[in-house]
């Protein structure tokens, strides 16, 4: 009896502690200027204590091919057709809210299908061709689409679509003909989890999305806005999942779900106490948990009494892990880099346009000024440099353009095996290689265009050739020669009378 005293002990201390949290987050909402946030418990889940000794989630139903377990719903195994949903059992009346979801789409192949949907409709859609809900919904769906059915290569994307209970979804388009807003992202196979924050404030529909490429949970990116959107007053929350021919594990971590409050509107009040008979439930579930832990602890310290803290498979990693670490961790410095070289362009397309402002600027004064000065610049050699300086000027900003795409590529490359991601990239590299080369054909152009055609340095005046042989030179050359031969003709006489003397 004292092991289930200590452990009610320590389920008060925790849910005071769970509460003081909320508090204090909400404390700190209500000094801001944006609404007031109250977490939902009973629209949400979480691990690591997903599911009940049952099977069921609290306050959950789950449906077709989905199997919960203690830390992650995987809402569809990566098999051929198969179909899942979960979806809240209440539905719940919150004018205003937010869903933060945390899922992992992973598979083998190159491409995945079909995909997964976060909902909130009228009534459940338990089943159905919708990403393995039903069709016909009343309400919104975030469609996080992985195949491309129209094959017009925009996939994977997300897609909003909203329906007043009468719209068959057109699959075959992937919702494109229907969609309110969308943005394409790769959320499939990424080193961290993806997140979605859905928030639905003041009729304006909002989707944040986190890529799963760094641990950073706030790293949140604009993806898409519906402004004017009427949903149904009362709705679930729900988040469904389907396969085709390909397929994909669809696992999702958490879905937590918070009632928004507009700043002067009067906060709800905090739920009655849970019931007596949940009450009961749960502190059960709760001391079957805490005494299944205590008994594998005794049950490893006994088995290994020299291993203290860390299990040993924490401690080191195999040489796969290590490659994939180094992979990651090399493909994170590039992302960097690129980020980095995309900020600097920024800033010399800034200095490009402070200079072509300050040419304008002197354009017009000259224009106002005495013309045809001595010395100056025409006015058509300003207008050539101006013009010429639009083109770099464009050059850049596409340069700038295909940075951004090599970014977006960088990030979207996946685990060593994407071959196709890796040719894209060179394709793009190359591109931009070929863009520097007109860029700088563009400004050696300029600098011969900068210089004004009078101030041209001009070349010094050469002396006459000179004439390399005076006659004067000539006679007295012939006379050399001569007096010469007629010395070695002389000469050659004597050796050869010297020589028949001899004989
Ligand atoms: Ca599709
Ligand atoms: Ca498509």
């Amino acid at each position: 009896m004292a092991g289930a005293g200590r452990a009610r002990g320590g389920l008060w201390r925790r849910l005071l502690l769970v509460l003081l949290v909320w508090a204090g987050g909400a404390g700190a909402d209500a000094g801001a200027v944006g609404p007031h946030r109250r977490f939902e418990y009973k629209y949400s889940f979480k691990g690591p204590h997903l599911v009940q000794a049952d099977g069921a989630v609290p306050f959950w139903v789950h449906t077709g091919n989905a199997i919960p377990s203690a830390d992650q719903i995987r809402i569809t195994p990566s098999l051929k057709s198969q179909r899942g949903s979960v979806w809240t059992k209440n539905k719940s009346v919150f004018e205003n809210w937010e869903v933060e979801v945390t899922f992992r789409v992973t598979g083998r192949g190159r491409i995945g299908a079909d995909g997964l949907a976060i909902w909130y409709t009228e009534d459940q859609g338990l089943e159905g061709p919708v990403f393995g809900a039903a069709d016909d919904w009343n309400g919104v769906g975030v469609f996080f689409d992985s195949f491309d059915n129209d094959g017009k290569k925009n996939n994977p994307v997300v897609v909003i679509v909203g329906n007043n209970g009468k719209l068959h979804y057109d699959h075959q388009n992937d919702g494109s003909t229907q969609a309110l807003a969308s943005c394409q992202r790769d959320f499939r196979n990424k080193p961290y989890p993806v997140r979605a924050k859905i928030t639905y404030y003041q009729k304006t529909l909002t989707v944040l999305i986190n890529n799963g490429f760094t641990p950073d949970k706030e790293d949140y990116e604009f993806c898409a806005k519906v402004e004017d959107m009427m949903l149904p007053p009362q709705g679930h929350f729900g988040i469904s999942a389907a396969t085709g021919g390909l397929a994909d594990d669809h696992d999702v971590l958490s879905f937590l779900t918070f009632q928004l409050t507009e700043p002067g509107k009067e906060v709800p009040v905090p739920d009655a106490e849970i019931p007596e008979k949940d009450k009961e439930k749960y502190q059960e579930e709760f001391e079957h948990f805490q005494q299944e832990l205590d008994k594998k602890k005794e049950e490893f310290q006994k088995e290994h009494p020299d291993v203290q803290g860390q299990p040993a498979e924490d401690i080191y990693e195999s040489v796969g892990d290590r490659e994939l670490r180094q992979i990651f961790e090399g493909q994170n410095r590039i992302h960097l880099e690129i980020k980095q070289l995309n900020r600097q362009l920024d800033m010399i397309l800034d200095e490009q346009r402070r200079y072509v402002s300050a040419v304008t600027e002197e354009i017009a004064k000259r224009g106002s000024g005495v013309p045809g000065q001595q010395g100056q610049v025409s006015q058509q050699e300003v207008d050539t440099i101006v013009k010429t300086q639009e083109e770099v000027l464009r050059q850049v900003n596409e340069m700038k353009s295909s940075m951004g795409e090599t970014l977006q590529l960088v990030s979207g490359i996946q685990h060593p095996g994407a071959a196709a991601g890796v040719y894209e990239t060179t394709q793009h590299f190359n591109d931009i290689k070929e863009h520097l080369h007109v860029v700088k054909r563009d400004i050696e152009h300029l600098v011969q265009r900068n210089m004004p055609s009078n101030e041209k340095p001009k070349c010094p005046e050469l002396p006459p050739f000179p004439s390399c042989l005076s006659t004067t030179h000539f006679f007295i050359f012939v006379a050399v020669q001569t007096v010469l031969f007629i010395g070695y003709i002389m000469y050659r006489t004597q050796q050869e009378a010297a020589a028949k003397k001899f004989f």
